[in-house]
């Protein structure tokens, strides 16, 4: 019987592909509080402070590339036969386009099981009218001077992105798939921002076998029932080439 799968990847995921963490040194919750750039109170004092700061990270996100662990995760879900939801708390495109360059990952592809990937904070190649709430693609700077291509209203254009107290994309979903999957594995994040720090929790009060591979022990380490420590580069193929021993 094919197992089935949950995988949250956090910032950390995304490091060695030279995007900046929250938390750690030169993290980006060292160069801006969360209150001024991350809430809608901050959108709502002061917009061009929130659009500069996604403009910056979209920008980088240009120079930034998938790495080994996003690659060995495109890998497994080409070839995971059973259930498989890759949920991840980053706003980059990473994962994207590691799959695209995996060609066995598109769903039609794949031999049997469902693959999906879902951004619950968001995404920084998105923007969204805060008056019709339409999303659309947006590769470009965004500033309050933009008029919403589907209701033509300006003021309203805002980063894509779920901001703190603001409630996360798809939770639904991704509560259904904790609840149902047999493996959970967390990777790169260190546990501090809810909901997300609590799906261990979720998966693992209905059975699943719990991993976490990161760094360093996360917040919530002692919740998982195996912890493997160092570069994401390094750990999540050597945990990807075990499971598709196993696939
Ligand atoms: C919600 C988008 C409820 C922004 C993000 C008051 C009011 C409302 C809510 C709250 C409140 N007080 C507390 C809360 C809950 C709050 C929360 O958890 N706060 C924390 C700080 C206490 N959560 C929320 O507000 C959430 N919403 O609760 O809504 C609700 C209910 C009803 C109705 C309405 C609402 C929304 C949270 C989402 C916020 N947005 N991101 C942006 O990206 O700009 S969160 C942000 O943190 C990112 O998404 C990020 O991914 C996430 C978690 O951080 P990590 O990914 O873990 O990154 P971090 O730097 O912390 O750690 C990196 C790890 O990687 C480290 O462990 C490091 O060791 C490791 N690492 C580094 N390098 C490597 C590595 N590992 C391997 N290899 C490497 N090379």
């Amino acid at each position: 019987m094919a197992k089935n799968l949950v995988v949250l990847t956090g910032a950390g995921i995304s490091a060695e592909s030279g995007l900046a963490t929250f938390r750690g040194n030169g993290g980006l919750w060292h160069q801006h509080r969360v209150e001024d750039v991350a809430t809608p109170e901050a959108f709502a004092r002061n917009p061009e402070l929130v659009h500069t700061f996604y403009n910056m990270r979209r920008q980088q996100l240009k120079e930034a590339h998938p790495n080994a662990a996003h690659h060995a995760l495109a890998r497994l879900a080409a070839a995971w036969r059973g259930d498989f939801l890759l949920v991840t708390q980053n706003v980059d495109d990473l994962h994207e386009r590691a799959l695209a360059s995996c060609p066995p990952c598109a769903e039609e592809n794949k031999p049997e099981g469902r693959f999906r990937l879902l951004h619950m904070h968001g995404e920084l190649k998105k923007a969204r009218c805060g008056a019709c709430e339409e999303v659309f693609a947006w590769e470009e700077n965004l500033s309050t001077a933009h008029l919403c291509p589907a209701c033509r209203l300006a003021g309203h254009m805002r980063p894509h992105i779920v901001w703190f107290g603001e409630m996360p994309l798809e939770m639904a979903r991704i509560y259904a798939a904790l609840r149902a999957c047999d493996v959970f594995v967390s990777i790169g994040t260190s546990g501090n921002v809810y909901p997300a720090a609590g799906f261990v929790h979720e998966a693992s009060g209905h059975g699943a076998h719990c991993v976490e591979l990161n760094m360093e022990r996360s917040l919530g380490a002692s919740l998982f029932h195996e912890g493997r420590y160092g570069a994401a580069t390094q750990r999540v193929p050597e945990w990807v080439e075990e499971m598709l021993r196993v696939a």
